[in-house]
């Protein structure tokens, strides 16, 4: 029996690809849920505030360069500087993730030479999400979006690799969902999906990513 025991949060991970809207509708739905009074709390990868994640901002901006193999794993490190939010999840909070590790292996095996075993080993014992929503866009409706940036990795051709890539790493806990609607009623969906996943994972302990 369980007595005087918090529930854990639920870790909620977004991942796909240019122009899916992610990062908009993780926005959307931490002011939804902090609005019902839940406890909910946002994260993003990589995050380009610690030191590691300024070297990774300033690879992916162009203005230097970092061996592939090595930027591969600050891309890790940076994930696994926030393992402490662990506690956070044990505590109550859910936390809704703007890419993880699956973003960390889909764009780095992209890449010439990389394995995609060679590319899961460092984060392999993180968090596991109880979830990972996959906004899917066709590339036709990608492109009505507009253009690509600046950044390194934005690309078409390398794009199209990292969708491939991604479909892959697809496990039992991911769920597709067609984001070629409006902002709103997508945010619909997935306040639902959400809303079962912390229910869901309430009771269940979290796991390790990838062991
Ligand atoms: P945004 O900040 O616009 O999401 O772009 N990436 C991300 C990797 O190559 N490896 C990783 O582990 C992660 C989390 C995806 C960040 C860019 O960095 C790529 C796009």
């Amino acid at each position: 029996t369980r007595t005087m025991t918090t529930n854990r949060g639920a870790l909620i991970v977004f991942e796909g690809c240019d122009h899916s809207g992610k990062t908009t509708q993780c926005n959307k739905l931490i002011s939804s849920m902090n609005e019902k009074g839940l406890s909910v709390k946002s994260m993003r990868f990589p995050d380009r505030t610690t030191t590691i994640g300024q070297m990774i901002s300033s690879y992916l901006g162009n203005t230097c360069e970092i061996e592939d193999h090595a930027v591969h794993l600050l891309f890790s490190a940076n994930r696994w500087e926030m393992s402490e939010h662990e506690k956070l999840l044990q505590s109550g909070t859910t936390l809704i993730v703007d890419r993880y590790a699956y973003s960390g292996v889909a764009f780095t095996s992209a890449k010439q030479g990389f394995d995609m075993q060679w590319c899961k080993q460092p984060d392999i014992g993180l968090p596991k999400p109880d979830a990972v929503i996959y906004l899917t866009l066709s590339p036709e409706a990608a492109e009505k979006r507009g253009t690509f940036g600046k950044e390194r990795y934005e690309k078409k051709e390398f794009q199209q690799k990292v969708s491939e890539n991604f479909e892959k790493l697809k496990e039992d806990n991911w769920k597709v969902i067609d984001a070629d609607k409006s902002v709103d009623d997508l945010h619909t969906e997935l306040c639902d999906i959400v809303c079962e996943v912390i229910d869901a994972a309430q009771d269940k302990p979290l796991e390790q990513l990838w062991v």
